[in-house]
């Protein structure tokens, strides 16, 4: 049977509204940001990660993406949160089928290779992830852009691992530890932020979005394992990124 949604002309991004019809809201993402017109806001408290390092961690390639799902008790605080603790649940990567375009997010209408997604719920008022996903303040993603650069050694750990889900809906366990702390900025996180949705169907409008201002560093080399994945109808698994939608009535916030 046909997926009931992809990023394929005839699946894509511009039809799922009629499968998902919260995908037409006003409360969508990904966006654009625009740098030099969002307001700057003050958070009582710094937006921190308190990161551990994950065993036995294991990868999917879900024919979407390649996604990490995490066991232990990793949580996100601060910035728009306040003193809520986000739980993560899992991470993900968006990319493109060369260097100029992959990201979801756009930084001043300029596309970066990839975009790294911590998804964290909040765990101390839903009783599940599939409840806090519907829920308007239930999720908070973090989004890490990569630019091309030197080659990031944390990064290299999953390459590593994604040549060994190669196919679509294969899955495999880490057998070194995972330093999820390496993968984002150290001590405070400076960042944008406002009101989104998941950037899937069924693109529930349940994300509090944090944007970080520091990006991960990714060699071409390492790209070229993001885009050796393999999709769902045998397709090299490439540009599963959601373009950029209208904010509508909403304001992109910058932290600092
Ligand atoms: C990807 O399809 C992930 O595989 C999904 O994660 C994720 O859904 C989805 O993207 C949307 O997340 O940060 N881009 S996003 O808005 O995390 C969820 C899993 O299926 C609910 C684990
Ligand atoms: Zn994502």
């Amino acid at each position: 049977a046909a997926a009931t949604w992809g990023y394929d002309k005839g699946n894509g991004p511009s039809v799922w509204y009629k499968n998902f019809p919260k995908a037409g809201g006003n409360r969508q993402s990904p966006v654009n940001i625009d740098s030099k017109t969002c307001k700057s806001h003050t958070f009582s408290h710094p937006l921190k990660a308190n990161y551990s390092s994950e065993a036995n961690m294991e990868v999917t390639n879900n024919g979407f993406t390649f996604v990490a799902t995490i066991k232990g008790e990793n949580t996100i605080s601060g910035g728009p949160l306040e003193t809520t603790p986000y739980k993560l649940h899992s991470f993900h990567f968006h990319w493109g089928s060369d260097d100029s375009h992959g990201s979801e997010h756009t930084i001043d209408n300029k596309s970066y290779p990839a975009e790294l997604h911590l998804v964290h719920w909040n765990y101390q008022k839903y009783p599940d992830f599939a409840e806090a996903a519907a829920a308007e303040d239930g999720l908070s993603v973090l989004g890490i852009l990569l630019k091309v650069g030197e080659a990031n050694p944390v990064l290299q750990a999953l390459c590593d691992a994604m040549d060994k889900v190669q196919a679509c809906d294969s899955k495999h366990t880490l057998d070194q530890a995972f330093d999820l702390a390496s993968l984002v900025p150290e001590d405070s996180i400076k960042f944008f932020t406002y009101p989104g949705s998941l950037t899937t169907p069924p693109c529930h409008e349940s994300v509090t979005w944090l944007v970080s201002k520091e990006m991960l560093s990714c060699s071409k080399e390492q790209l070229s394992h993001f885009r050796a994945l393999i999709g769902k109808n045998t397709a090299p698994l490439v540009n599963n990124y959601r373009p950029v939608l209208a904010l509508c009535n909403r304001s992109v916030c910058s932290c600092d």
